[in-house]
């Protein structure tokens, strides 16, 4: 196996033997063919010159999904997404004349074993001899991997773009060619483009779905019943979950990056949905253990199961892991049906307390748009002097206390805006507020990045500004898996620069191509807390 997609790829070499994030190596393999089946469906359907139906653009979507870190690890179930992904292929190769020259066009295989076997000549390795531009395809790839994500999350609730399915074709049929540096650079800057549709399309599918988020306190101790965790990013699960279960004497917690869940007006009617239980996804193998009760992982990231839990925890949608209970959607698009789980929580005890108070959060777009008179005027009277952003993603390596160090440390007339489970550095600091603003402005989970961009962009028309990089805003942003490659590739697109990013650079990216971005985009890695606040707080 050879996987260098995450932030915790072992330095110097990419995992190789086994992920640190507990991926075997079969399963790394069989991810790798999946990802090379579907190049095929992706070059066929490029020849057949007819865009992809609804129904295949969503197999697509999840696909990518399945290989996202930390997001599937049941190698029966991968394998049988690679089988209906070859007869996908095989469909379109039958509407052709003359076929596309390449491997990923003409290949087969039947068993798993057949399927690990491909991955020797099919995985990251094979994108390119030539080190910088496999760098570059791997960027697109892992950005795609994002944003299909994002996309697959939109179309739970309904919400499709044909734009970003033709996307797809274009962009895993390019990784399959010789392309010069210049024309996959452009590739990239694609994907930015493309991401940016797909957390535009996201936001717009949870606020008509679910309302805008709103300012909103969440208790994060515990209640004296059982209660169902949830986890993961998948809101229609979350509100299957919470309409199951009224009623039922089961309060429902959730955990990590469904914790903006409380902040959407259509779940605050639930009197169940108690709080949010623990802190970021790393710490769960602990924090399942004390919950005590039933545990729903409904996407990333779950990490290697313990014991004392496997028993509680199920999976569902694209997330896997194996010899965990999987509950699947019906396929006559029914609900989800979660009576199990509520069965075995009426037989376990209520979660342990980790701690007691309250969290704020809910400044998505909507929010802080509507606080805007007051944030405008904070800024011209100086009570406000800047802005950072440290959206993104957390990890387990102690090297990220470098983001508490800068939350904690920051000068009092800075807010800090986020957006995923990096706030777990930070967010249950006394930061205080500043005229009532808290100084950590949470939108929600990673994709709602997306909401941070829509304040930059509505702040630079406040103030009159041509350029988006003159507003009082820096951005420090921790990355993990592809889901804030994506963000990366998005913010790049919208003109931001001088982004700085840690904990460290990713793995991927040869010293060459680090240069590149480094030159148009201004890209940094992280330095010292101290010398990396003075340089944000004097603008650079
Ligand atoms: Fe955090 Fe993990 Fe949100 Fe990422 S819970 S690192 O998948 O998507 O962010
Ligand atoms: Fe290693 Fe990350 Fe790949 Fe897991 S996802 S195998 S930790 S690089």
């Amino acid at each position: 196996m050879y996987c260098d997609q995450c932030q915790e790829s072992v330095k110097g070499t990419g995992c190789i033997a086994r992920g640190v994030c507990g991926k075997s190596e079969a399963t790394a393999k069989l991810q790798d063919t999946l990802i090379y089946t579907l190049q095929g469906v992706a070059l066929c359907a490029e020849a057949s010159g007819q865009p992809l139906s609804p129904e295949h653009g969503r197999l697509i979507s999840e696909s990518l999904f399945v290989t996202v870190t930390n997001t599937n690890f049941d190698d029966d179930a991968i394998t049988a997404r690679i089988r209906q992904m070859l007869s996908l292929r095989d469909e379109l190769r039958a509407t052709l004349d003359t076929l596309p020259s390449h491997d990923c066009v003409g290949w087969s295989g039947e068993t798993k074993e057949d399927f690990i076997r491909k991955a020797e000549t099919s995985g990251i390795e094979a994108l390119s001899e030539h080190e910088d531009l496999r760098s570059l395809k791997s960027l697109i790839l892992y950005g795609l991997k994002g944003l299909a994500a994002y996309t697959d999350h939109a179309a739970v609730l309904g919400y499709t773009d044909e734009a970003i399915h033709e996307f797809y074709v274009t962009a895993l049929a390019a990784l399959t060619k010789d392309l010069d540096a210049d024309t996959l650079l452009g590739l990239t800057m694609e994907t930015g483009n493309l991401a940016v549709k797909a957390m535009a399309l996201l936001d717009k599918a949870n606020t008509e779905t679910y309302g805008h988020p709103e300012m909103t306190k969440v208790n994060i101790g515990v209640g004296n019943k059982p209660g169902i965790l949830i986890s993961g990013h998948d809101l229609k699960d979350m509100e299957e979950l919470l309409k199951q279960t009224e009623g039922t004497g089961i309060d429902v917690y959730t955990h990590c990056e469904m914790l903006p869940a409380h902040y959407y007006p259509a779940f605050k009617k639930y009197g169940h949905f108690v709080g949010n239980y623990g802190s970021s996804w790393w710490a769960q193998d602990k924090e399942f253990e004390s919950f005590n009760g039933p545990i729903l992982m409904t996407t990333n990231c779950i990490v290697p199961v313990r014991e004392s839990y496997r028993s509680r925890i199920s999976t569902t949608g694209n997330a896997g892991y194996e010899g965990v209970k999987h509950i699947a959607a019906p396929s006559d698009g029914s609900a989800k049906d979660f009576s199990e789980l509520i069965e075995q929580a009426r037989t376990c005890k209520p979660p342990v307390e980790l701690e007691t108070g309250e969290i704020v959060g809910g400044f998505a777009h909507h929010q802080v748009l509507a606080l805007a008179d007051k944030v405008v005027e904070a800024v011209n009277t100086g009570a406000i002097k800047r802005f950072v952003v440290m959206g993104g993603c957390d990890g387990r390596h102690n090297t990220r206390k470098y983001y508490t160090d800068v939350a904690s440390q920051l000068p009092e007339d800075t807010v800090i805006l986020t957006a995923g489970c990096a706030k777990y550095r930070y967010n249950k600091l006394p930061l205080g507020d500043i005229g009532g603003i808290p100084r950590v402005l949470d939108a929600g989970q990673c994709n709602d990045s997306y909401s941070l961009a829509i304040i930059a962009m509505k702040l630079k028309e406040v103030f009159g500004l041509d350029d988006i990089n003159d507003l009082p805003i820096s951005y420090d942003i921790a990355w993990y898996e592809q889901k804030a490659v994506t963000v990366l590739l998005a913010l790049l697109a919208l003109g931001v620069k001088g982004i700085r990013l840690g904990p460290t650079l990713p793995e991927f990216l040869t010293p060459n191509i680090t240069a590149a971005l480094v030159e148009k985009f201004d890209i940094r890695p992280i330095d010292t807390v101290e010398g990396d606040i003075a340089s944000m707080m004097a603008g650079a």
